[in-house]
């Protein structure tokens, strides 16, 4: 395989500024695991952030599952996120017109845009959805991920509709930083993968999630970041498990893909 950039140099070709930022924590921080903290009590997203922070660049939550969810709670994530340096990212999956979005994402009980460096969308109402957020969130500093495929048994999003999802990150390399996908779409250096449904055994859940490993999600698919929830949450050891997910991702697979 011919070498491939490092984080380090594709930093270069991010056209984001928080884009170039987290490609310099990747490489100086030489991790590529996210956290998935599907927990519901802030207290517990707390405790893991506390907990997990120095294994991993990226943080992913879902606040619309926490019954306590609080201001006060966003500034001791904030707190701990810069303590331990990594990004947080609010998987809220944007899906519906500019104008409703740029309200979803700026106001409410959460204020998304106020906390989240990253947060993600689907591409199905059209490129006037990207426009909505990047009002709100471009002056922040903020990137948007696109869903371009999901790791779930039988979803529409094929092939042509990743597709579709590159060429219209390709309207917003200023805002849009990359993409949640299963499989790399190009080789432009400037896009982040990240994937989820990772575990150290492939697999599937009861609902229809399917796994793959890091090794398949790295070096076959061309990923950059591993997001495993599950797989560290409910192990005996969490930071023990996020450890070898860390090595799993970062050790074994990405330094051998650099060659
Ligand atoms: O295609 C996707 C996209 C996402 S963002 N499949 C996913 O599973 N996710 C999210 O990743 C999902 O919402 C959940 O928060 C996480 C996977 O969690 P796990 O416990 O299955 O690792």
């Amino acid at each position: 395989m011919p070498k491939k950039l490092n984080f380090a140099e594709r930093a270069r070709f991010a056209k984001n500024s928080l884009a170039r930022e987290l490609f310099v924590l990747l490489h100086e921080k030489k991790t590529n695991l996210s956290l998935s903290c599907d927990v519901t009590s802030c207290q517990e997203v707390l405790d893991f952030a506390e907990l997990l922070g120095p294994e991993i660049c990226v943080l992913k939550t879902h606040v619309d599952i926490l019954k306590d969810f609080s201001l006060d709670f966003v500034k001791k994530l904030e707190a701990i996120a810069l303590k331990h340096r990594f990004f947080i990212f609010e998987d809220r999956k944007f899906a519906d017109i500019g104008n409703t979005v740029k309200h979803q994402y700026s106001g409410g009980i959460y204020h998304i845009a106020d906390w989240a460096h990253i947060v993600n969308a689907h591409i199905l109402p059209g490129p006037g959805i990207i426009s909505g957020l990047s009002e709100v969130g471009l002056h922040k500093n903020r990137g948007l991920l696109l869903l371009a495929s999901m790791s779930s048994k039988d979803n529409l999003l094929d092939e042509n509709y990743a597709e579709k999802t590159l060429k219209m990150a390709e309207q917003f390399p200023e805002f849009v930083i990359g993409f949640i996908a299963q499989k790399r779409l190009s080789d432009d250096p400037q896009w982040i993968y990240m994937t989820p449904g990772v575990q150290l055994e492939s697999g599937q859940d009861a609902l229809g999630q399917q796994y793959v490993t890091p090794e398949k999600a790295i070096l076959e698919n061309g990923s950059d970041i591993i997001i495993v929830g599950r797989g560290i949450l409910k192990a005996k050891d969490p930071l023990n498990e996020a450890k070898k997910y860390r090595a799993a991702g970062w050790d074994h697979f990405y330094q051998h893909y650099q060659k």
